[in-house]
């Protein structure tokens, strides 16, 4: 096992140029619930049996009030960004106005990054739909789409310059799939009529953003965050790869193809009829809209075989596996990068997100988490492999800032390389964290 990350002597990913940063999402740090209106996952976390510790993002981190003592904490770990996102439901009323007081909060972090010049990457949208927005069918509802953009075009204007680089969407893959069809995140909605449909609201929410963006923010980095899962056969059987690679034009092709092709794989084709999006003339080209960045993230890989009912079935993971199951496999990070760079005329890349769940114990004040540490070791050098064969990444975010709530499956998987203790709300910076500064700080 590593203790250490390091890289070898020759990588980009040990210039000045290259950007380390943390990352973290609205919901799953803030709290300050009474200060927005209520979001999908307010409701979602109140009806029983959808997270695993009961738990919900009232408190989370508290750092809707913490924020200053945190802004300290990401400038102590030397890192050069900082990812968040924000409350949709925070800054936009309900009749589409900007909400100041929820501006405000967000300005003022903004600017205390910008005096500790850390450059902010601001995530639009990650997963915290206004309730009062699903009310009227969520991302079911084309309309979504637009209040999207008005969202978009209103914030932007008041953010000015303060953002170095905007994503519309985080994983719009989760949004959809996990959200409209297979029902494990907020909404909770279940049926394969469903997750195409809101896939393209989602997109084509994204694309009209992107408008916005482009118009009123020429100057940042306008982009979106995909997560992949890349794809693997079980076997070389012709069965098994054939599921293999519809299991990935389902999953991962779906959210990117549109973007640089202006189309949806091919496997639409096969898909029953009512589970097809709703696509309006004019709406590919929106999709397609030209981005300055790629935003990746990944974690983990799945495997996958033939089966008589369905298009494919995923197999459990082998080991070695984090504490969240998913195994731990950094080739399929290489593989990834290398194989989207042979697919599309893909922008500069940021990996948005990665890291891992472990098992994490508080003794004597430190938490020696030398097998995440290992992660991102094996995972930094998975994306600097990429880079040797010709991929163009140009940042890199751990997955998270620290512990925060892991929706499902609340606050029991820590993701952290900052600890929180939820009682004291006291942040203990990890081994990992540690390690991930020393690397930064020593380039
Ligand atoms: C994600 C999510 C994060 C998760 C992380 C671990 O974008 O998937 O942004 O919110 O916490 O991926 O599951």
């Amino acid at each position: 096992m590593t203790v250490k990350l390091t890289l070898p002597a020759q990588s980009k990913m040990l210039s000045k140029d290259f950007i380390y940063g943390v990352a973290t999402a609205s919901f799953q740090i803030e709290g300050g619930k009474d200060a927005r209106l209520p979001c999908i996952w307010d409701t979602f976390c109140n009806t029983p049996n959808k997270i695993i510790d009961g738990s919900n993002g009232e408190v989370a981190c508290d750092h809707f009030n913490l924020w200053q003592d945190d802004v300290e904490l990401i400038d102590s770990l030397g890192v050069d960004a900082y990812r968040l996102s924000i409350s949709w439901p925070r800054v936009i009323t309900e009749s589409g106005e900007l909400n100041q007081a929820g501006v405000n909060y967000y300005l003022n972090i903004l600017d205390r990054l910008k005096s500790k010049n850390i450059k902010a990457f601001v995530t639009l949208y990650h997963w915290d739909l206004p309730q009062h927005l699903e009310d009227k069918g969520g991302w079911l509802n084309r309309e979504t789409a637009y209040k999207f953009q008005n969202y978009a075009d209103l914030i932007s204007k008041v953010f000015g310059d303060r953002v170095y680089a905007y994503a519309t969407l985080n994983e719009p893959f989760c949004s959809a799939f996990l959200g409209y069809e297979a029902g494990v995140h907020a909404p909770g909605i279940v049926g394969k009529e469903f997750g195409k449909k809101a896939a393209h609201h989602l997109l084509l929410a994204h694309g009209l953003a992107m408008q916005v963006l482009a118009k009123n923010s020429p100057s940042s980095q306008n982009g979106i965050v995909l997560n992949f899962t890349p794809c693997y056969p079980e076997s070389d059987s012709a069965a098994d790869i054939k599921a293999t690679s519809f299991a990935d034009d389902y999953f991962n092709q779906w959210y990117i193809k549109p973007l640089f092709d202006g189309d949806y794989p091919e496997i639409m084709a096969e898909l029953p009829k009512e589970n097809h999006p709703e696509i309006l003339e004019g709406d590919m080209a929106i999709i397609s809209h030209h981005i300055d960045f790629l935003g990746v993230n990944f974690y983990t890989r799945a495997i996958y075989r033939a089966d008589a009912e369905e298009h494919f079935l995923q197999i459990k993971p082998p080991a070695p596996r984090t504490d969240i199951g998913w195994e731990i496999y950094p080739k399929a990070f290489t593989e990834l990068l290398v194989s989207l760079n042979d697919k599309y005329v893909l922008p500069p890349v940021y990996i948005t997100e990665n890291g891992a769940a472990m098992a994490d114990k508080l003794v004597d004040g430190v938490i020696n988490d030398l097998d995440r540490i290992d992660y991102y070791h094996n995972h930094l050098n998975a994306v600097n492999d990429a880079i040797v064969q010709g991929v163009q990444v140009n940042g890199y975010f751990a997955w998270s800032l620290m512990d925060n709530f892991e929706w499902a499956e609340g606050y029991l998987k820590r993701f952290g390389i900052v600890y929180v203790d939820y009682d004291s709300q006291v942040r203990t910076i990890k081994a990992s964290g540690l390690a991930y500064k020393a690397l930064i700080t020593n380039r």
